[in-house]
């Protein structure tokens, strides 16, 4: 089996510190946590950024600020934001990411509408504006993420892979529990993993007590994983983690408990295709 991708999420856009004092809003705290998460194993930082009260942003300026600060701090790391953003955000507002210098090398590409996280809440991609950001990404070469909340959203990807407008490799993420979404089970989580073609990568996330669990069977199955405080702020149930590194680390020790290596973030970009 390929060595294990860690991705760190490390902030998210609906969590806040009144969850978990912990989450980074500034600059600063964005770059030391990025940094533990890569000390402890995480190859790839998967960003979304704050005004310093927390408020969830796009904006290019602060983007680039947070990248400027992690690439102080760890030059080596793969930087993946997010076009996804916040519920609500303009697509205006949600592309200016891959506008940073340097440009990013993968950035997220959400790959359908779907009710998010209960309420009135719903998370918005249309089959133009996945094609349109798709075009930005591929005129720049930027890597997109596939997220996939549900079975449908692979077949969206596949349709618009037919089209030429995802290219292969493809990479995905599934985002498992998400309400609105698909269910986080062993199940649902294979038959995911069933549906995408042979030869693409895959790495799996799940939100609060299904991050562990989900995540395991993804490192048995030969998918890659995600922790971090966008999906989930507990290291166990009741303890609040202190810093998404103790996630990290918690993925890293039982992916050598099954006996998979972890991969760094230059081997990390030879199992993703990546240029640099
Ligand atoms: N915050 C969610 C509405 C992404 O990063 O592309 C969307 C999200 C997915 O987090
Ligand atoms: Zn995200």
């Amino acid at each position: 089996m390929e060595k294990l991708i860690i991705t760190a999420a490390i902030c998210g856009a609906e969590v806040t510190k009144e969850n978990n004092p912990n989450i980074p809003y500034s600059v600063r705290e964005i770059g030391i946590e990025a940094e533990k998460s890569f000390l402890a194993g995480a190859s790839i930082i998967h960003l979304h950024v704050r005004d310093d009260d927390g408020t969830p942003t796009q904006d290019l300026k602060r983007f680039q600020a947070c990248v400027d600060e992690i690439r102080k701090r760890i030059p080596d790391v793969i930087i993946l934001p997010s076009t996804g953003g916040a519920i609500g955000m303009s697509n205006e507002e949600r592309i200016q990411p891959i506008f940073t210098n340097p440009q990013p090398e993968m950035a997220t590409l959400d790959m359908g509408t779907m009710n998010f996280g209960g309420g009135d809440d719903i998370f918005v991609n249309t089959e133009n504006t996945i094609i349109s950001f798709a075009k930005e990404m591929n005129s720049r070469g930027v890597k997109p993420e596939l997220e996939c909340f549900d079975k449908g959203m692979i077949d969206m990807t596949l349709r618009l892979h037919k089209k030429g407008y995802i290219k292969e490799p493809m990479h995905f993420n599934f985002m498992l529990g998400v309400i609105g979404g698909i269910n986080a089970t062993e199940r649902d989580l294979r038959f995911l993993v069933n549906s995408i073609p042979q030869g693409s990568t895959y790495c799996v996330g799940a939100i609060g007590k299904h991050e562990f669990p989900m995540v395991t069977l993804s490192i048995k199955l030969g998918g890659h994983a995600r922790v971090g405080f966008e999906d989930n702020l507990y290291l166990s149930k009741g303890v609040l983690a202190e810093s998404n590194s103790q996630l990290v680390e918690k993925v890293v020790e039982i992916s050598m408990g099954l006996e998979r290596e972890i991969a760094s973030s230059y081997e990390a970009r030879k199992i993703l295709g990546l240029r640099k």
